[in-house]
C-alpha cells in the first residue's frame, strides 16, 4: 500500500489518495528540504475540494465538497531519513477555537469477517455498524459501508484488531442543506487545512510559519523535510459516507522548475 500511494503522488503523478476516516493520515518527504521563506506560503497540498453550485441555502458561506485534512510539519532533527522526529502542528484558522478538540483520540475495532450487514433506510448504506469507534470523549459510532466503496475499510496490513489514532479534532463541518440526506453541503473552514478550498484557490497553500509544538507555542523552523496529513474531522455525512480527506499531490512553492 505504501508503493501504491507513492506511486499516486510522486513526481507529481497527481493520482487522488483518500485517507479515510478521522486519522487516517499519509507522510510525505522530498528529495531536499522545503525552505521556509517567512511571511510566504512554502508549499501547496492539492485535494478535490469543490464549491458547491446548487445550495439551497441562500448566502450561505463557502463550501461543497470540503473535507479538511489536518497538516504537521517534521525536520530530519537525526539526519537519518527518516520521520522519526518531533511533529508540529501547522495552526490552521481553527486551532485556537474551543470547537476544536485537542489531544483527541479514536480507536477503530476490526470488524468481525462473518459479521451480518445491518441495513438503514438508506439504500446506498450496505451495513451501518462495519467498523465501530470509540474516543476519548466517551462517544462511540460506527464507520458506515457504502455500495460506492466494496473494499475492506480496516487497514489490511495491520494485524492488530483495532487501532488508534491521536490529534486534533476540528468540529463537524457538514450540514444536511435538503433536510432529507440528498444534499450535503460540506462547509469549508477558512484556512490552513488540506482538501477545504479548491486546488486553485491560495488557501490550498501552507506556510511553515504556522507550525506549533504540542502545547500550541509557534516554532520557528527554516525548513522542513516531512509533512503529516491526517483527517481531521470526525463526521458521517449520510450517502456521501464518512468526512475523508483527499490527497493529490504536495508541491514545494520555492521551486521554479
Ligand atoms: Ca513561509
Ligand atoms: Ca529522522
Ligand atoms: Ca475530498
Amino acid at each position: 500500500m505504501r508503493q501504491k500511494v507513492e506511486d499516486c503522488l510522486a513526481y507529481d503523478a497527481r493520482t487522488m489518495v483518500t485517507l479515510g476516516g478521522y486519522g487516517g493520515y499519509i507522510v510525505v518527504g522530498f528529495d531536499h528540504t522545503i525552505v521556509n521563506r517567512p511571511g510566504e506560503y512554502d508549499f501547496k497540498i492539492l485535494g478535490n475540494a469543490f464549491y458547491a453550485n446548487d445550495n439551497p441555502r441562500p448566502d450561505a458561506p463557502l463550501g461543497g465538497s470540503s473535507e479538511p485534512g489536518i497538516v504537521m510539519v517534521s525536520v530530519d532533527t537525526n539526519g537519518n531519513g527518516v520521520p522519526d522526529d518531533e511533529w508540529y502542528e501547522l495552526a490552521g484558522s481553527e486551532y485556537y477555537k474551543k470547537e476544536t478538540l485537542k489531544n483527541y483520540e479514536i480507536t477503530y475495532y476490526r470488524p468481525d469477517e462473518n459479521k451480518e450487514p445491518v441495513t438503514c433506510s438508506n439504500p446506498n448504506i450496505t451495513d451501518s455498524t462495519y467498523v465501530r469507534w470509540t474516543d476519548n470523549y466517551g462517544n462511540t459510532g460506527y464507520i458506515s459501508q457504502l455500495t460506492f466503496h466494496k473494499q475492506p475499510y480496516y487497514p489490511q496490513w495491520v494485524s492488530e484488531s483495532s487501532i488508534t489514532f491521536k490529534g486534533s479534532r476540528l468540529a463537524d463541518n457538514a450540514i444536511d442543506e435538503s433536510g432529507n440526506g440528498s444534499y450535503y453541503v460540506l462547509y469549508a473552514y477558512d484556512w490552513g487545512y488540506v482538501d477545504n478550498h479548491p486546488n486553485s484557490s491560495e488557501k490550498s497553500n501552507f506556510k511553515i510559519d504556522w507550525a506549533v509544538d504540542s502545547e500550541g507555542n509557534p516554532v520557528d523552523l527554516p525548513g522542513v523535510d516531512f509533512i503529516k496529513i491526517y483527517t481531521g474531522v470526525n463526521q458521517f455525512n449520510g450517502w456521501l459516507g464518512e468526512c475523508s480527506t483527499e490527497v493529490m499531490g504536495v508541491t514545494d512553492l520555492h521551486i521554479e522548475e
